[in-house]
């Protein structure tokens, strides 16, 4: 599909919403919609659309750039006057009721809405949420092709690892990596979790040196095009003892149990009992986190969630991680995750690296 198609195709969602809800504007000004709705990447941008018109309010950094990026798209240039010509161009596009992106700062909308005296604003977040969340073709390219970076990348970086490195050495060398095979960013900041530290969940790389025997949770993702990767994998560092091996194989068969129930049709919450199962049946369930995977696409969290009791249902195009981990506090940290994409009549399985990787 051509890329104006896509984003007319994405702009006639908003104005579903509008119509439905009795509005005649909306206005985006996250990045991530902003790219979503009319392919510009600029961090400041005020995306204004009502049932035939389309206009953004940016300043003179990205004049030109918004102009080379968008098609059909006013570009409004603000200096010190941002949101005077913002109410302005609300006011010019005749829009009288709007819902806006409710990602707003306090300290911005207030100051807006007392030039907006006589329009009347709500706001929505999940709606536009869950049209990101069915991918079209051209955002699962670029998808693949941030994991192919990520993966490439990772895959060079094993040959280098050896028990004595630190965290930190681990992050900066797999960072250098993934760049090299073409990553733009990071998607976030990268976790690495060795021995004991692998039990926080969210550990960042310190200087602690990894050690024989132990396991290091690594968790990245980079950025390509936009669209972000997200990939978990546990090190295995010389000798493993057999209690933590017994955990590491768990976190495995729940991932396999996890991604062997996900097809069209079924709930999210079925893709995460499945998980759940194992660790219950163990007893680890205290261990485990409250949930199995998200959504990933412009942002690294987006819809579906799979977490318990969410009874989206599961559709072809949906790409999210399913990542399921068991973490004991001073201790030790599991985790494997693999992104995946619902196909029409199954899933494909988006990541390649091994999960098993013993080093040293
Ligand atoms: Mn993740």
């Amino acid at each position: 599909m051509d890329r104006n198609r896509t984003y007319e195709k994405r702009l006639a969602g908003v104005r579903s919403y509008m119509k439905e809800h009795g509005l005649d504007g909306a206005m985006f000004t996250s990045y991530e919609n902003r790219r979503y709705y009319c392919g510009f990447t600029g961090s400041n941008g005020y995306l204004i659309i009502t049932e035939d018109q389309v206009s953004m309010v940016t300043d003179k950094r990205y004049t030109t750039q918004a102009q080379q990026q968008t098609t059909g798209v006013e570009i409004i240039e603000h200096a010190a006057n941002r949101l005077e010509l913002v109410a302005e161009t609300i006011h010019r596009m005749g829009i009288t009721r709007m819902v806006m992106e409710a990602c707003m700062t306090v300290d911005e909308y207030f100051p807006l809405k007392e030039k907006l005296a006589d329009v009347d604003v709500c706001f929505e977040h999940e709606y536009f949420l869950e049209q990101r969340m069915v991918k079209d073709a051209e955002e699962i390219a670029c998808t693949k092709a941030a994991i192919a970076a990520a993966e490439a990348g990772f895959d060079k970086l094993l040959p280098k690892l050896q028990i004595g490195m630190t965290e930190k050495d681990l992050a900066d060398e797999l960072h250098y990596l993934v760049s090299k095979e073409g990553a733009e960013a990071m998607s976030f900041g990268t976790i690495v979790g060795s021995g004991a530290r692998g039990a926080l969940a969210h550990a960042f790389p310190t200087g602690k040196k990894i050690e024989n025997g132990d396991m290091v949770v690594v968790d990245f993702g980079v950025m390509k095009d936009g669209y972000c990767s997200d990939m978990t994998r546990t090190l295995l560092f010389g000798d493993v003892s057999q209690e933590h091996m017994r955990i590491f194989n768990l976190v495995q068969e729940s991932q396999d149990k996890a991604i062997a129930a996900i097809r069209p049709g079924v709930l999210a919450k079925d893709v995460e009992d499945a998980h759940r199962a194992v660790f219950l049946r163990e007893g680890l369930d205290d261990f485990a986190l409250r949930g199995l995977g998200h959504g990933i696409g412009l942002e690294i969290h987006e819809c579906p969630r799979i977490v318990i009791g969410n009874e989206t249902v599961l559709q072809p195009g949906m790409i999210f991680t399913v990542e399921p981990g068991l973490y004991f506090p001073d201790d030790c940290g599991v985790r494997t995750e693999d992104d995946v994409l619902v196909t029409e009549d199954g899933v494909e399985n988006l990541s390649h690296t091994p999960h098993e990787i013993h080093i040293g």
